[in-house]
């Protein structure tokens, strides 16, 4: 692609290449405000340190891999290295060390509010620090001044139809389409050093963060409210708070909500769909919107970010047959039917987890404080009753516990966001979160392009012969 001096990125022009060295050897404290300032002090000392460790042990052997984790999806094999969040099979996930209910108690909240806002949490994930009120407001700030689209995403989104394409195809299209914007795209063209990738990236993502809830909130009104504006971002705002006012939405409550729901769907670690296809995308060095989008794609399956659509396609068809108030008795049979008929139970299991997801339980505590009487919650706390023993006596359903999918839907629809095929939009912006501070670090630490060895059963049973 031949780039017109005209559109070569401002920090990229000799001077400002410069500027990017001294922010790497300004001395930043740990309140500082600026972010990637933070980043660029942390980036050497985390290089020398992955440096050291893999001068001793390198050649360490920490797993192995036989022929069933092959044919299975891989589970079980250590093949990754993701820093913003681990996944415990028991515990449930911890960001940078810090459980849900840590982060709920530690990471700042909105005046007046009790759920965290996710700038801490992104914060959090990718400096690994719990940051300051100021630092969150900062960022809160800096995302609303870079949340304007370019007007050929307006004229694009405007142009779908709407009433017709999936919002989760809407928002990977225009997410793709926003690469026009990339810096690191235009960065790499012009020859840019490796060691600086991560600069642009940071960019990139923290761009890309900034856009995301305007480019949902307009799908959500294209799609479902006539195209109806989505006014002006206010500068003096949260991301949620701006977030929920662009969707047409007014409760204080909802957008404690969303604040929660945007914090939780983050990040679980590298190996799940979307965020092993963010980071095996960006290794070929496609920018942080062609990587994101392709996680996007891989979120929308019914496996993954789609099951908070399916499980209230679920409960929803299970009231209309079943009416209210259904005995447990009549709920299992629903579930069993759902099974014979050879379908999963959407919302339940999950590759790593072995018990609730407490993503799963944070909802339910958010439900019982500010809906306690709702029908359908009260119906999916039955549902969380009845449905774990007829999974487990199924006898291969390794976890029969509820995933966070089981629980999201039922909360947006109390406060009236009853579209169910646009919830895992909802997803995708927060998972950006998680995935684009692991990409900041995947090019900080000079990660290399992905490319396990496959092999052919016939290659295998020779393999397996031989031993
Ligand atoms: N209902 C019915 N059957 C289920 C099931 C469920 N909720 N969960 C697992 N099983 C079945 C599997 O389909 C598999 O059956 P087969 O051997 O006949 O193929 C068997 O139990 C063993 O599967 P597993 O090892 O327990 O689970 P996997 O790691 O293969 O799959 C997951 C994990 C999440 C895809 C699966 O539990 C599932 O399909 N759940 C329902 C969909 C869902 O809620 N997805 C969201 C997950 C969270 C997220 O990523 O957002």
């Amino acid at each position: 692609m031949a780039l017109f001096r005209s559109q070569v990125p401002r920090f990229l022009e000799n001077n400002q290449i410069q500027t990017v060295h001294q922010i790497l050897k300004r001395t930043i404290s740990a309140e500082s405000t600026d972010l990637k300032g933070i980043l660029a002090a942390k980036i050497p000392k985390e290089q020398e340190r992955i440096k050291a460790f893999r001068k001793q042990h390198g050649a360490t052997k920490v797993g192995e891999v036989t022929v069933d984790m092959m044919y299975g999806g891989m589970r079980g094999i250590k093949g990754l290295v993701c820093e913003t969040s681990v996944l415990d099979p028991d515990e449930g996930i911890r960001f940078r060390g810090y459980s849900i209910p840590e982060c709920q108690k530690t990471l700042p909240k909105a005046d007046g509010g009790d759920e965290p806002l996710p700038e801490g949490l992104f914060w959090l994930l990718i400096t690994g620090d719990v940051p300051t009120k100021a630092q969150v407001k900062a960022i809160s700030k800096e995302w609303a001044q870079r949340a304007e689209l370019p007007p050929h995403i307006v004229t694009m989104l405007n142009n779908f139809p709407a009433s017709k394409m999936h919002p989760m195809t809407q928002f990977s299209a225009a997410i793709t389409a926003l690469n026009t914007e990339s810096k690191f795209a235009q960065a790499y063209a012009q020859g840019v050093k490796k060691a600086l990738y991560w600069e642009s990236i940071y960019e990139d993502s923290m761009d890309l963060i900034a856009k995301l809830p305007v480019v949902a909130a307009t799908i959500y009104r294209n799609s479902f409210q006539d195209g109806k504006g989505i006014g002006a971002i206010d500068t003096s705002r949260d991301w949620s708070a701006n977030f929920t006012s662009m969707l047409g939405f007014d409760s204080k409550e909802f957008t404690e909500l969303m604040r929660l729901y945007l914090t939780i769907h983050s990040d679980h670690e590298g190996g799940n769909v979307s965020a092993h296809t963010v980071h095996l995308v960006g290794s070929a060095l496609s920018d942080p919107y062609l990587s994101f989008a392709a996680g996007i794609n891989g979120l929308a399956g019914p496996l993954h970010g789609l099951a908070n659509q399916e499980v209230l396609v679920f409960l929803t068809k299970m009231k209309k047959e079943l009416g209210d108030d259904i005995p447990d008795e009549k709920v299992k049979e629903y579930v069993l039917k759902t099974l014979k008929g050879g379908q999963v139970i959407p919302g339940y299991g999950h590759a790593v987890l072995r018990k609730t997801d407490p993503r799963y339980t944070c909802q339910r505590e958010f439900a019982q404080k500010h809906l306690p009487k709702d029908p359908m919650f009260k119906l999916v706390s039955q549902v969380y009753k009845v449905v774990p023993p007829v999974l487990m006596e199924t006898g291969k359903v390794k976890n029969p516990w509820p995933n966070v999918d089981a629980h999201s839907g039922v909360l947006l629809q109390y406060y009236g966001l009853k579209e169910m095929n646009y919830y895992t939009v909802l997803f995708g912006v927060s998972r950006a979160l998680g995935v684009l501070a692991s990409l900041v670090w995947d090019r900080a630490l000079g990660l290399p392009i992905e490319r396990p060895k496959s092999m052919s059963t016939d290659c295998l049973v020779k393999a397996t012969q031989a031993k």
